[in-house]
């Protein structure tokens, strides 16, 4: 008989289905046996008197295990007193699929890292499903308006020949006779590609930084998207780009997902207003050294703590979960990006904090080939290993700028999850390459 999901039940009302699930609950009382079953899209009560002749199906209820796969055909009724939509599932059949060895490793009490050792099982939680379910809506999103835009969406190597943006930070790998490195960023491919008459460029794809960091929302491999735009006027066109965006995904996840977002996570997703707040480096420190922050007054960039107080100060000022800093010193940022042109040392990029946390970095390039070379000189680096990057810059780029978002640290953000080992698929970290 073909599956019917869960969630479809009250539409086959005094209908026999098939449902296919897991064993969520069971409840096998003297009289009666009740088993919830949970598929993907919800769970269902499956009422079962006991006491029949060759109960075939009392004793398949009594024989099978929690999170065993089953297929159980019966009829739909309407019953007020069960809570679970209203209705159940009186059985005619059960079929145990694969039932499931006793002893499960994890419950509702076990720790992070055990949960991520099983985390298939973890994964068949409601709650975990949803997150993925977000982040598909969340991509859907971003492809459809970058396309709206006129974006192309490329897919640039992971691996190259010579490490990207800066040799720290790179993972290595064997490459037949010789080493390559895994990419810490599309960043000079997307840059290839603007020199390549490639208008604006979109990419979602891995991401690998070997930083041995800990923290909450760090991870060794994560999911990165980027964005580059040809023929800007000023960096400006990107941060208008960039919240258009997100409030169009945030938009789109409201409305699919809003309330399940709240019932599972307790969070209540607020659609941002456009223009995003935006505040230069320099007014940033001058109002978070007026909370006490910095007290020896020499810092130039901002620290996790920073990031917080920052926003938190902007949430009161101009009510809004985001805040675009502006205007980087040089010292902070890589040779690649654009100077202002009435001061030297201020860099015109940016970086977008959401409810705390740095979620991107953009910029304006610089496209001149001589600046570009020249910018890089002063910061001490070698040109011979940066030659294929540089040609791209002799034969007539245009102005350009762009930006790296990370994917699982706003699905982290989002959801209000504690880190982004539960934002993300499979976490990858210093500490975990398993499963
Ligand atoms: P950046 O290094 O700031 O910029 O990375 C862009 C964004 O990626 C996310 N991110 C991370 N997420 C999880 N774990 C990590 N270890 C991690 N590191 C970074 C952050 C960050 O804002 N090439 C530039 C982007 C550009 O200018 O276009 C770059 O890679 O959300």
């Amino acid at each position: 008989m073909a599956r019917t999901l869960i969630r479809d039940l009250s539409s086959h009302l005094d209908e026999t289905v098939t449902v296919y699930g897991w064993i969520n609950t069971l409840r096998l009382q003297r009289r009666m046996q009740f088993v919830l079953v949970r598929d993907h899209t919800g769970l269902v009560q499956v009422t079962h008197p006991r006491g029949g002749e060759e109960d075939w199906i009392e004793a398949a209820f009594e024989e099978v295990t929690l999170e065993s796969a089953v297929k159980i055909t019966g009829k739909v009724v309407a019953n007020p007193v069960v809570k679970l939509g209203g209705l159940e599932v009186l059985p005619e059949s059960v079929e145990i699929v694969a039932q499931a060895e006793t002893g499960l490793p994890i419950d509702e009490h076990t720790g992070l890292d055990q949960r991520l050792d099983w985390r298939f099982l973890d994964l068949r939680r409601p709650s975990q499903h949803l997150v993925f379910d977000v982040q598909t809506t969340i991509e859907q999103a971003m492809r459809q308006i970058a396309d709206d835009e006129g974006f192309t969406e490329l897919h640039t190597p992971k691996l190259m020949g010579t490490a990207s943006e800066s040799g720290a930070e790179v993972f290595k790998v064997g490459y037949f006779d010789r080493t390559a490195y895994l990419a810490q960023s599309p960043q000079f491919y997307k840059q290839m590609a603007i020199a390549g008459g490639i208008d604006r460029v979109f990419e979602i794809g891995p991401v690998f930084r070997a930083e041995p960091s800990f923290t909450s929302r760090h991870a060794t491999e994560f999911t990165g998207v980027d964005v580059e735009i040809a023929w800007i006027d000023s960096v400006e066109d990107v941060m208008a780009f960039e919240e258009h965006m997100l409030q169009r995904v945030l938009a789109d996840v409201c409305a699919e997902h809003g309330e399940q977002i709240a019932e599972l996570f307790g969070v209540d997703v607020t659609v941002p207003t456009l223009p995003f707040p935006r505040v230069t480096m320099a007014e940033a420190l001058t109002k978070l050294r007026a909370t006490g922050w910095d007290p020896a007054g020499e810092a130039v960039d901002l620290d996790p703590e920073g990031e917080r107080t920052l926003s938190a100060l902007i949430a009161e000022e101009y009510c809004h979960e985001f805040v675009f800093i502006t205007d980087f010193p040089a010292e902070v940022r890589p040779f690649y990006h654009h100077r202002r042109a009435d001061s030297a040392d201020t860099t015109a990029s940016f970086d977008l904090l959401w409810k705390g946390v740095e979620i991107t970095t953009g910029a304006q390039r610089e496209h001149r080939h001589d600046v570009l070379s020249a910018q890089a000189l002063e910061k001490g680096m070698e040109l011979a290993p940066l030659a294929q990057y540089l040609d791209c810059f002799r034969y007539g780029t245009p102005p350009h700028g762009g930006f790296g978002l990370g994917l699982s640290r706003v699905i982290m953000l989002l959801l209000g999850l504690p880190s982004i080992r539960e934002a993300t698929f499979l976490f990858r970290g210093p500490n975990r390459l398993e499963p």
